[in-house]
């Protein structure tokens, strides 16, 4: 399933009616057993530009930009995160704000070469949100994350691949044709598997080795007793592609 972000005019800055979508395509993501791979992008030149910044009333004495990631960012999030599903960003242009740290919130993320991020947070005296204060460290090492943030710079698509930020740069013509090919390999896999290596790989940064390997343990023997596993394995010694279900 190809999820689209349509307000090319301003760099699909999110709005309000945005979250109402995005929460109906996350519903059919997650109901939908025919539906094995998540794959979210841009329409026109930018990928996402984080919240519009003309939709706050910034004179309403009550304004909590709290409220607003609690209702409608930080679910978005963690179902991304929690879709027993691979979730795939292409990245096809500029990637700001809260609309660089979605595309962190995927699972594997492809980058046109042209395309860039910025944590452009602080320039408007905020903090990166949607994930990124987590992830940022994570996957660049502090020093990196400290400088994304602190100094809301342009960072290359190939400077993102370089630390860690991105799975892969590729050509601008080249990325949706790369980004498709990569979600139907993805949609054809063992489905269930890769829910659990989802699983264990996001929570293993919050776990000990000992956690962790109890966790692979329990997991291993969930996947073991699933259909897909018996298909991997003879087809393997058939040799021959295996055929999986996913469910
Ligand atoms: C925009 C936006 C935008 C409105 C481009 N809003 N119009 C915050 C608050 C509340 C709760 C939840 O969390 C958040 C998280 C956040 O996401 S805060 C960070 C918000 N994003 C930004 O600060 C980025 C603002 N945009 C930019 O700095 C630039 O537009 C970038 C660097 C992304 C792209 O620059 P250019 O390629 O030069 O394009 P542009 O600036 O000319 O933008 C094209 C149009 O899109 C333009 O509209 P116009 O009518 O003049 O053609 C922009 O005003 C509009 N646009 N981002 N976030």
């Amino acid at each position: 399933m190809t999820l689209t972000l349509n307000r090319p005019e301003k760099l699909n800055a999110f709005v309000t009616e945005m979250h109402g979508l995005l929460r109906e395509a996350m519903a059919q993501a997650e109901g939908d057993a025919a539906i094995r791979a998540l794959l979210i992008t841009g329409a026109g030149r930018g990928f996402c530009a984080g919240q519009d910044l003309a939709e706050r009333d910034m004179n309403d004495p009550n304004l909590d930009l709290g409220g607003g990631l609690e209702k409608n960012y930080n679910p978005f999030i963690r179902r991304l995160r929690a879709l027993p599903k691979p979730v795939i960003a292409a990245v096809n242009g500029v990637a700001a704000g809260a609309g660089a740290n979605l595309a962190l919130a995927c699972d594997l993320v492809l980058a046109a070469r042209s395309a860039s991020f910025i944590q452009a947070f602080s320039k408007i005296a905020l903090v990166p949100d949607c994930g990124g204060t987590w992830w940022l460290p994570r996957l660049a090492g502090l020093q990196r994350a400290m400088g994304m943030a602190l100094l809301a710079g342009k960072v290359s698509a190939e400077d993102a691949e370089r630390w860690g930020l991105v799975w892969k740069v590729v050509d601008d013509a080249k990325l949706m044709d790369e980004a498709h090919a990569l979600a139907r390999t993805l949609a054809a896999g063992p489905t269930h598997s890769y829910g659990m290596i989802k699983k264990a790989l996001y929570a293993s940064s919050d776990n000990t080795l000992d956690e962790q390997l109890d966790l692979e343990r329990d997991c291993q023997r969930e996947v073991g007793r699933h259909t897909d596993y018996r298909e991997g394995v003879a087809a393997f010694l058939e040799k021959r592609k295996p055929k999986f279900t996913g469910h």
